[in-house]
């Protein structure tokens, strides 16, 4: 049986889960908290060096970087059935994939610790409206990209980048500030939490 080590409020933890769950493949989910660099954990520091979730155990194989994990599910898988085999399919994919860890991951750090976590030292107002500036200005190439294709975000096929991206734009909608409208994401959105998955790891409860 898989592990996936990580709590579930994690975005990163759920990437993971939704994939295993597209692809049928059983699991156990463990709660491991944060901060996990603390020397107290070694073990879990053996598994990585990182000391940050998620992290998927196979058999006598752990492997971390949540990207990583999803493809890694995704070749298991096979059949293109989370990943167009399509060379030019799979490669739009994960330049989807690596475009929310890069460019839209880090643009939203300072409004979600300061929003949503309400960290101490996160009530600077200027940081604040400039992570929604720059948040704003991403989503609005999701927007484009999606009122031109879709369904899906490599067309008509659902895929890991979907999932990346979809957690993306439910963290979006939970996060309570005056959003400019987005109907194309919207219609994503709703269309990925149909999906039996997708309504499990975008309910409410998470952001
Ligand atoms: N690039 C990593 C990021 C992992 C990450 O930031 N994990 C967070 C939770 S979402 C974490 O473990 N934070 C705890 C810490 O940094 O101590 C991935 O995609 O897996």
């Amino acid at each position: 049986m898989m592990r996936v080590l990580g709590r579930l409020t994690s975005i990163n933890v759920r990437k993971v889960v939704w994939a295993l769950e597209a692809i049928d493949q059983p699991y156990e989910q463990e709660d491991w908290g944060m901060p996990l660099r603390d020397p107290k954990v070694p073990e879990f520091l053996a598994l990585n060096p990182n000391g940050q979730v998620p992290v998927l155990v196979d058999g006598d194989f752990a492997l971390w970087e949540s990207n990583a994990i999803l493809i890694y599910l995704a070749d298991k898988a096979g059949g293109g059935q989370i990943l167009p085999s399509d060379p030019r399919e799979r490669a739009r994919a994960l330049q989807w994939l690596g475009w929310q860890v890069s460019d839209l991951n880090p643009v939203w750090m300072y409004a979600i610790f300061a929003l949503v976590r309400k960290l101490p030292g996160h009530d600077d107002q200027k940081q604040i409206d400039n992570s929604i500036q720059r948040w704003t200005a991403r989503m609005q190439i999701l927007e484009a990209e999606l009122a031109r294709g879709g369904p899906f975000i490599v067309g008509g096929q659902f895929s890991i980048a979907d999932i990346a991206l979809g957690l993306s734009c439910h963290r979006w909608f939970q996060t309570p500030f005056e959003k400019v409208k987005l109907p194309a994401v919207e219609d994503y959105c709703r269309r990925l939490k149909a999906d039996g998955p997708g309504s499990r790891w975008m309910a409410a409860e998470y952001n």
